[in-house]
């Protein structure tokens, strides 16, 4: 038996992995750490809930941390302030959670010795012009836009130094954008395909010229999995589909599927400093670990990921009202 701790297994990609890990190794014991902020919900973990234990905690808790650390043989954290708009508006949780957070996981796996990996993003190496054939690779210097980037280029920072200054086992990761069920509305896709099912109009960020290279989520915790079992300590891998798509386009494939006409949205003000491109160069993590994605077109994905919101309203409804009322706020 692998004991694992789950950091984050509430919200999106954390509910998805803790699904995965439960359905396909059977051979872990699951124990989720999450603080249950507006981005998490324990309804995103029902369908596994007697298969795991769940701890509802904070991850700047350093006793908890301490004790949850010790009995276990391997730390996945994904716990982290994860919108780039809210960190515009309120910087202060991103610092406390993203790079505090990972502070006081990283303390407790020096004690104990434990193995860790981190999950981070793309966003760290800041963007990439629009129409070059630019690439971030595992070496490309970190030059975050947002404080949300910001922060997860600190808080992998912080990893790097404990692996090299105190031998720490940990493996970083970083993603491109990812999509599926349990995503919370804020975001791109779900915040547009909610926005549909319920009449509205979707809210395109200035001309939509942005582009995001979209990665199924459980493809990005495949990965996860192929790293934590042959992944190398003090390694970082890239991960991405290679599915790269305007946000104009993507959302002209989001009203296709969902059979509206191609104009029916609305221009809404521009995210300030908002990255043009993001691109992963995946390779390292293909040939060394043969990680490749099931969906590397997001089409079918997509289409699947509608029907799962189209179906699981109770689960989303909840939270649209208040999502839409500071997006008024922030004139998005
Ligand atoms: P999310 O916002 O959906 O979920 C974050 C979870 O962390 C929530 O359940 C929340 O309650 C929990 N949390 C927040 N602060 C906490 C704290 N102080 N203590 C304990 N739990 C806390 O985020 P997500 O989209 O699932 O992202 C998960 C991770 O993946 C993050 O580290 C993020 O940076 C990274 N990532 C996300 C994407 C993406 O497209 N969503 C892409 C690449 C990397
Ligand atoms: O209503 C919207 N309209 C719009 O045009 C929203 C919510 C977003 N956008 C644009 C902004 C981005 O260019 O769509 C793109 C995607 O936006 P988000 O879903 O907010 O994602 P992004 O900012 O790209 O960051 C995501 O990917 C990397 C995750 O939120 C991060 O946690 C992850 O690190």
């Amino acid at each position: 038996m692998t004991r694992m701790l789950v950091t984050g297994g509430a919200g999106f990609i954390g509910a998805n992995f803790v699904h995965h890990t439960v359905q396909n190794h059977p051979d872990h014991e699951v124990v989720v750490l999450d603080a249950l902020t507006y981005a998490g919900s324990r309804t995103s973990l029902a369908p596994v809930a007697d298969r795991i234990r769940f701890v509802h905690g904070d991850i700047t808790d350093a006793p908890l941390v301490d004790q949850l650390v010790a009995e276990t043989d391997v730390v996945v954290h994904f716990a982290a302030e994860s919108h780039v708009d809210n960190s515009l508006h309120d910087p202060e949780p991103f610092l406390r959670t993203n790079l505090f957070g990972t502070y006081t996981i990283l303390e407790a796996v020096r004690r104990h010795g434990r193995r860790l990996h981190h999950i981070s993003t793309d966003e760290v190496f800041g963007d990439l012009p629009i129409d070059s054939a630019e690439k971030f690779t595992e070496t490309t210097a970190y030059d975050p836009s947002s404080p949300y980037s910001a922060t997860k280029a600190g808080s992998d920072m912080l990893v790097r130094a404990w692996v090299r200054s105190y031998g720490v086992q940990a493996t970083l990761s970083n993603c491109a954008n990812n999509y599926g069920p349990y995503q919370h509305v804020e975001k791109f896709i779900p915040r547009q395909v909610t926005n549909v099912l319920l009449g509205q109009r979707p809210k395109l960020y200035g001309a939509g010229v942005n582009v995001r290279e979209w990665t199924h989520v459980d493809d990005h915790n495949e990965a996860v999995h192929l790293i934590l079992r042959s992944g190398r300590v003090g390694e970082t891998y890239l991960i991405g589909s290679g599915d790269e798509r305007s946000n104009r386009d993507l959302l002209g494939l989001i009203l296709e599927l969902l059979d509206q006409p191609a104009g029916a949205f609305d221009h809404v003000s521009d995210r300030p400093g908002h990255d043009l491109r993001y691109s992963n160069d995946s390779t390292k993590i293909r040939t060394e670990l043969g990680w490749q994605p099931t969906y590397g077109d997001c089409r079918s994905g997509l289409a699947a990921t509608i029907e799962w919101y189209r179906h699981n309203e109770w689960w989303w409804k909840p939270q649209k009202d208040a999502t839409e009322a500071r997006y008024q706020q922030l004139g998005r």
